[in-house]
């Protein structure tokens, strides 16, 4: 039969993969919402058929009709839904970050560990994305020799004025932090976060841009530019420099129109147009694994891997000093 799911969260993204779920992901079925916002969450279940609404998350994680939970609810409540996931013995798709600090990323590894059995997959759907997906399977084939540098760019068009500097870091920045561990196949080792003037539409006191540069365990070097207001779209690119080439990905989407001397294309509004294909796949291949009694995605120690260069990130955006990172196997 069919996975049956939960989505914890309503919000944005929540509402995304709860419509993905109810009617575009194969042998799932959408059975129960919940958010602390209850006229939301009963307004969006009973759009679909029988779907039970919840206040409380943690009901909804108890609830015995639900196989499976995708939490998508701010990252301050991720580690008490994941415990409770974890004693209730329930496969999760968790969006990003894992949790707000190593310690809690820490306690959910080892809540997860003391199963005996993985169960925790972590919402980096960039792995998921064919392009990504592509330039992965590139590098790894070693057809452009080593990798040496990666250069990454994440844009969005606006953020409401509560996204604050430290968000940058542990809700965008985050993406690039797995994705640079993910295409080297190799930890970071320390991170700088430079601050540069900040846009003047940026809000009082938010350091926006941000610019990351990652030294890797392997001596290699990664940038990236973060830039929540940037006014322009959607935009996430990757550029990786190897010995024998360089390979980009992130500059084809949409039509690109060539006239008159002039080229130009559309930028999507947001990540669920660019990443839309990304969180098709990334939520059908956990609702596959999860019927197998597998993870196959990014697990929790990624999750905590990124969590604990983000804190270390924190730190240098403050200090404006590079800070090694600390990943102490547990
Ligand atoms: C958001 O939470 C995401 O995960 C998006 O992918 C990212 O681009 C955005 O900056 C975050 O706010």
């Amino acid at each position: 039969r069919p996975l049956r799911v939960g989505v914890v969260g309503v919000g944005v993204m929540g509402a995304d993969h709860a419509e993905r779920l109810a009617n575009r992901t194969a042998n799932a079925t959408l059975v129960a919402l919940a958010d602390p916002d209850l006229a939301r969450v009963q307004e969006l279940a009973a759009s679909y058929s029988d779907v039970t609404a919840y206040a409380d998350p943690i009901e909804l994680i108890w609830d015995e009709r639900v196989d499976a939970v995708l939490i998508a609810s701010p990252g301050f409540v991720h580690t008490e839904q994941l415990l409770a996931c974890i004693s209730a013995g329930k496969y999760t798709l968790c969006e990003k970050p894992l949790t707000m600090d190593a310690a809690s990323s820490r306690q959910v590894v080892e809540a997860e560990r003391a199963t005996g059995q993985p169960l925790i997959q972590v919402g980096f759907m960039r792995r998921f994305d064919p392009e990504y997906v592509a330039i992965k399977q590139l590098l790894d084939s070693g057809e452009l020799g080593r990798l040496l540098l990666l250069h990454n760019v994440h844009r969005n068009k606006d953020v409401p004025d509560t996204f604050r500097s430290e968000m940058i870091v542990r809700d965008s920045l985050v993406h690039e932090v797995d994705v640079c561990r993910w295409l080297f196949g190799e930890e970071i080792d320390e991170i700088t976060v430079y601050s540069p003037a900040p846009t003047s539409r940026a809000a009082e006191g938010v350091l926006d841009p941000q610019v990351a540069v990652f030294r890797m365990a392997g001596g290699g070097m990664a940038t990236t530019e973060v830039f929540v207001k940037s006014g322009i779209g959607y935009e996430v690119r990757c550029e990786a420099s190897a010995e024998l080439g360089n390979a980009t990905v992130g500059l084809g989407h949409g039509v690109f129109v060539r006239s008159n001397n002039r080229w130009g294309g559309d930028v999507p509004d947001d990540f669920r147009v660019r990443f839309g294909t990304a969180y098709d796949h990334e939520v059908q291949a956990w609702v596959d694994a999860t019927r197998r009694g597998e993870i196959t995605g990014p697990t929790t120690w990624d999750g905590l891997a990124a969590t604990v260069v983000c804190e270390a990130g924190l730190e240098s955006l403050r200090s404006g000093a590079p800070v090694k990172v600390v990943l102490n196997v547990c």
